[in-house]
């Protein structure tokens, strides 16, 4: 058995981050985590843009936009909705995690998905930074493996025997 071994340095790879304004406190954490692990991995820090959107509901036509500009190796998506007295929670939830779906589908640029759903603040705060760590952060992982995992499957793990 051999698996592809990928490493998680981001040296040389442009990267787009998009954030969500609602919902300020908890997503101004998550990005910044991202910020941090992104900065840890190596990556240029002129190289890492950054894209402001209202709600997570409009993360989607964000990264959409990013990923068709041919310039980002990865979108980072990074949100915070959280459950109200009404069914607008499962509708933005379900926009933005199938919007996010259909725009790696479409284009193969991967997006990681850094939206939190959130039955409360608390349960947010203790996923940005908090006690659960910060989500941000992860998914700035998760892009990097993505893009490094996909630039070698056209070859064999571990070489061509
Ligand atoms: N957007 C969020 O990012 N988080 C939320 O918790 C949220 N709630 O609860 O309403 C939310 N709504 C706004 C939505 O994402 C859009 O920005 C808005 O509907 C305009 O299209």
């Amino acid at each position: 058995m051999k698996s592809w071994e990928v490493s998680l340095d981001a040296t040389g790879l442009n990267l787009a981050i998009v954030v969500a304004r609602f919902n300020h406190l908890i997503c101004g954490q998550l990005l910044e985590g991202a910020l941090e692990e992104l900065e840890r991995r190596g990556a240029n820090p002129d190289a890492v843009h950054v894209a402001w959107v209202p709600g997570a509901f409009e993360i989607p036509q964000a990264a959409r936009a990013l990923a068709n500009t041919g310039r980002y190796d990865a979108v980072i998506a990074l949100g915070a909705v959280i459950r109200g007295g009404t069914p607008h929670f499962d509708y933005v939830c379900e926009g933005v995690t199938d919007g996010v779906r259909e725009v790696m589908r479409d284009t193969g640029v991967p997006v990681a998905f850094g939206v939190l759903t959130c039955d409360d603040v608390e349960q947010a705060l203790a996923r940005a930074g908090g006690a659960h760590g910060n989500k941000g952060s992860d998914v700035a992982l998760a892009a990097i493996e993505m893009v490094r995992l996909l630039a070698q499957l056209g070859d064999p793990p571990g070489g061509r025997a």
